[in-house]
């Protein structure tokens, strides 16, 4: 099955369904790419000085840059770009929210071979959620063209509905081949990994990633961002990172305040959530519009 691409004036709605069916697609240049190499000046220092990954998994020739909020105010635009954050909602529809997973940039340098085939939400200690029932959902920027050579993303469109734990090799995938500044979208059960560098040549992709509110983030954005850059960010980008209310009650402070009181006294609602409508949520089990 191909990787469905898609225009850049296509609706969330579009991509959603894309996401239902397929588990992936792409939004052809969805920002000028000039967007992407300024942000890639603005983090010059922090790429260069970023260690070669541990294992196979993160990839022994392959640099993983994160922090973006705190380091770089593109990162911050592209957090918040509405075609994303219309499709992460309706692709978690059913949460009462969901926030920032996790900001990287993956440079995935020559000689890297094929990232082990997985699923993000493996991440979650292998919990079996129900298949249809998505609790992630990912983009990957374009950063430079992204070819089948450098290592574009390798994809199993569709795999959202296989079983669990499965093995996959390269050769049963399709590399989302893509030209700078496209985004990639690509749902928590989709069977995918960062594909073989087989050129000279880095290839540079902005992941970022999104999940459920009432699960744990990857990237800790209370710590990677420090407090002094966390004061001076728009409220809905702060809510965004995980300075709200998981659901009803989960992430409250002390006496029930809402986390962005702590940063920003007098910026929070009193109480807990609405409990009426986390629990109507709840009830509809995930199955409602968020
Ligand atoms: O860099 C990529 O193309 C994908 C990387 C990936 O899937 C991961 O690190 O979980
Ligand atoms: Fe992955």
């Amino acid at each position: 099955m191909p990787i469905e691409h898609v225009a850049a004036t296509t609706g969330s709605e579009r991509i959603a369904e894309l996401l239902e069916r397929d588990g992936c697609c792409v939004v052809d240049r969805a920002v000028d790419p000039a967007l992407l190499d300024a942000m890639r000046a603005e983090l010059g220092p922090y790429l260069a000085a970023t260690p070669l990954g541990p294992d196979s998994f993160s990839g022994r020739r392959t640099r993983r840059t994160g922090g973006l909020i705190a380091r770089s105010p593109i990162a911050r635009e592209l957090v918040q770009h509405p075609l994303v954050l219309g499709a992460v909602k309706a692709t978690l529809r059913g949460a009462t929210n969901f926030q920032l997973h996790l900001t990287q940039i993956i440079a995935i340098g020559p000689g890297e071979p094929c990232q082990p085939i997985h699923r993000d939400q493996w991440a979650f200690d292998l919990f079996p959620f129900p298949k249809g029932y998505e609790v992630q959902c990912n983009t990957l920027w374009a950063m430079n063209d992204f070819t089948a050579e450098n290592g574009a993303t390798r994809l199993i469109p569709g795999s959202h509905r296989f079983e669990d734990r499965l093995s996959f090799q390269e050769r049963d995938t399709e590399p989302a081949e893509m030209g700078a500044g496209s985004v990639l979208f690509y749902t928590g059960a989709l069977y995918h990994g960062g594909g073989a560098n087989r050129t000279s040549a880095v290839r540079y992709g902005l992941n970022i990633t999104y999940a459920r509110a009432w699960l744990r983030q990857e990237e800790n954005q209370y710590l990677a961002v420090p407090r002094a850059i966390a004061k001076e960010l728009p409220l809905p980008l702060l809510r965004l990172m995980g300075y709200a209310r998981g659901a009803y009650a989960l992430g409250y402070v002390d006496d029930l305040r809402d986390p962005i009181d702590v940063l920003l006294p007098g910026a929070g609602a009193s109480g807990l959530g609405d409990f009426a409508r986390a629990e109507r949520q709840a009830r509809r089990g995930g199955s409602g519009s968020a």
